[in-house]
C-alpha cells in the first residue's frame, strides 16, 4: 500500500544529497517470529538535516505503515517533519497523520514556518484535525495545521497520494527558505527541543506495543531507544 510513497521519499532525499547512514546492529531489518511480517528501515545524513530516518512495516492484510522523521541540523528551528501512515488492511482503515512538528508553539513561530501548511490544509479539508488525539497531547510537537485523516479506502487510494506528494514539496520549500533565513532560535534551545521531542515521543508513541508483539519486547525496546526516538536515552545523545 505505502511503497510508492516510500520510493517517492526515498528519491526525494536522494535527489536532495542525501547520503545513507549505517543503522546500529541488527537494528535495520526484523521478520517477526511467526515469518510473515517485517520492519525495514533506512537512515540518511541530508543537507540541512542532522538526521532524517524512515521505516516500512508490513504485516501483511494486518498492518501497513510508512513512519518518518526529519531532524533538521541544530543551527535551524525550523519544525520536524513527520509522517506516520498505517493502513490496516482487513478492516480498510486509513490513519494518516503529516505534520510539520513545532519545536514551539508561539505565533511568531507559527507564523515564520507554516503558510505552507496552513495552505494544503485548506486544499485538503478531509486531512483537517478534526480528530481527537488519544495518546498525544495536540499541543506539543504537533501543529495547528497537522493534516490527520482517520478513512477509509478512496482516501487512503484518491487523496492520499496528493497529499503526499504536496506535503513534501511543501517541506522542501520551508527548508528551502529557513537555510535561507536566520534561526529565531539559538542552538542550544534548538537542541534542547529536538531532544524534548524525543523523549516525549518515546513515552506517548503507540509504536512501542505494536513492535513488542510483532518482533518482542528486546528488540522494540532497543528499535525505540537507539533508532526512532535516540535522544530520549543518554547512552545515544550523540546520533
Ligand atoms: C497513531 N501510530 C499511531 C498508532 C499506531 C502508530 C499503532 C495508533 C493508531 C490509531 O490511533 O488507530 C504506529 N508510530 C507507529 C509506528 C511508528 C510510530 C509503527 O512512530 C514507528 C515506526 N506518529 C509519528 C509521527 C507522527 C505521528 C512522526 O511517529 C507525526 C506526524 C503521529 N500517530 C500520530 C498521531 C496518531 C498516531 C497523531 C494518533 C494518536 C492519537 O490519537 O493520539
Amino acid at each position: 500500500m505505502f511503497d510508492p510513497f516510500l520510493e517517492e521519499l526515498q528519491a526525494s532525499i536522494h535527489a536532495r544529497g542525501g547520503v545513507p547512514m549505517t543503522l546500529p546492529d541488527g537494528l535495520n531489518e526484523c521478520v517477526s517470529k511467526k515469518g510473515n511480517s517485517f520492519v525495514r528501515s533506512w537512515l540518511w545524513k541530508v543537507p540541512g538535516f542532522r538526521r532524517w530516518r524512515v521505516t516500512r512495516l508490513n504485516a501483511g492484510e494486518n498492518l501497513q505503515v510508512l513512519n518518518s522523521v526529519a531532524y533538521p541540523e541544530y543551527c535551524n528551528d525550523q519544525p520536524l517533519m513527520g509522517v506516520d501512515l498505517l493502513w490496516f488492511g482487513s478492516r480498510k482503515k486509513l490513519v494518516a497523520v503529516l505534520d510539520f512538528q513545532p519545536l514551539v508553539q508561539s505565533q511568531p513561530y507559527l507564523d515564520r514556518h507554516f503558510e505552507g501548511l496552513k495552505c494544503l490544509q485548506s486544499r485538503f479539508p478531509e486531512f483537517k484535525n478534526a480528530e481527537q488525539m488519544r495518546s498525544f497531547d495536540p499541543n506539543q510537537y504537533f501543529s495547528p495545521w497537522i493534516l490527520f485523516c482517520r478513512g477509509g479506502l478512496d482516501q487512503a487510494t484518491e487523496l492520499l497520494p496528493s497529499v503526499f506528494t504536496s506535503f513534501l514539496d511543501s517541506y522542501w520549500e520551508l527548508q528551502s527558505l529557513a537555510s535561507k533565513t536566520p534561526s529565531m532560535m539559538p542552538v542550544k534551545e534548538v537542541m534542547k527541543l529536538q531532544t524534548y521531542y524525543d523523549i516525549y515521543s518515546a513515552e506517548r508513541d503507540p509504536a512501542h506495543g505494536l513492535f513488542a508483539s510483532y518482533f518482542g519486547k528486546a528488540w522494540a525496546d532497543r528499535f525505540l531507544k537507539e533508532f526512532l526516538f535516540p535522544a530520549s536515552s543518554n547512552h545515544h545523545q550523540s546520533q
